[in-house]
């Protein structure tokens, strides 16, 4: 992360990395996305959910590690980050919204604070856009700063079916990953484009932290001694779990 990075997540909550990924991997994300939405109980569905993508192919698999997001997360989240769930979202014109917080005004799972010149982050969620997302289409919102807030924000902020000025809409390209901190107070507006959206969700958590509750199984595809490491369930520095069923050693480290 470069100091402009820094800077800015800190200030915002959240970054936008432009041209994260190559032509050639948003090609081949995109064609996998096509087989999966046609395949769909409702591909013309105003907003639908598509969980388990680690096992559409290996270009979501790549996205585990990939090198335009690591770095951040790294510095975010801190050695041995883990990968803790994954999902992706197509949007169509007329998909509803909605604003949420996770972390306000502080919570473990979402916190966000610097200690020691080190950002220390619970959930962080890296945002891969399949399509483009225009200013005033609609998607990712939220109120830049809200990870600092110290009080919970009244109802008249958090509908977003009449969004107030403080809450901003982030317009990116189809190739651009937004990284926010879930501390942040963000949600979805209502989709008002005529091409769809389509986003994919990876959070991420500290390495002793599980959200979802569910884990990976670092064995169940030709994955990268890194992307496996990535997959590991939620474990202490000095411990790591070994697959199911092998139980526990002490690492060398
Ligand atoms: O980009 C969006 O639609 C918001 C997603 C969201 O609220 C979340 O990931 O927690």
């Amino acid at each position: 992360m470069t100091e402009e990075e820094r800077y800015f997540f800190d200030v915002r909550g959240y970054l936008v990395i432009e041209n994260a990924l190559s032509a050639d991997e948003l090609t081949a994300l995109n064609t996998l996305f096509d087989e999966q939405q046609a395949n769909a109980p409702d591909p013309q569905a105003g907003r639908a959910r598509y969980l388990e993508l680690i096992g559409w192919g290996k270009p979501y698999r790549d996205l585990i590690d990939h090198p335009s997001v690591a770095p951040h997360l790294q510095e975010m989240l801190g050695e041995g980050f883990r990968l803790d769930h994954e999902y992706a979202e197509h949007m169509r014109e007329g998909g509803a919204g909605e604003l949420h917080i996770n972390g306000t005004p502080y919570s473990t799972m979402f916190h966000y604070h610097v200690a020691n010149d080190k950002i220390h982050c619970g959930l962080v969620a890296v945002a891969w856009a399949l399509k483009d997302v225009p200013p005033g289409a609609g998607g990712f919102c939220c109120i830049p700063g809200s990870h600092k807030s110290s009080f919970a924000p009244p109802t008249s902020i958090t509908c977003v079916g009449n969004p107030t000025p403080g809450v901003q809409q982030i317009a990116c390209s189809a190739g651009s990953a937004i990284i926010f901190t879930e501390a942040l107070r963000h949600g979805t507006l209502a989709w008002q484009a005529p091409a769809q959206r389509r986003t994919l969700f990876y959070k991420y958590s500290p390495r002793h932290a599980s959200w979802w509750g569910t884990f990976y199984d670092p064995e169940a595809y030709d994955y990268t001694e890194r992307q496996q490491q990535i997959l590991r369930s939620p474990y202490h520095s000095r411990v790591w779990k070994n697959p199911p069923g092998k139980g526990y050693v002490v690492s060398p480290a």
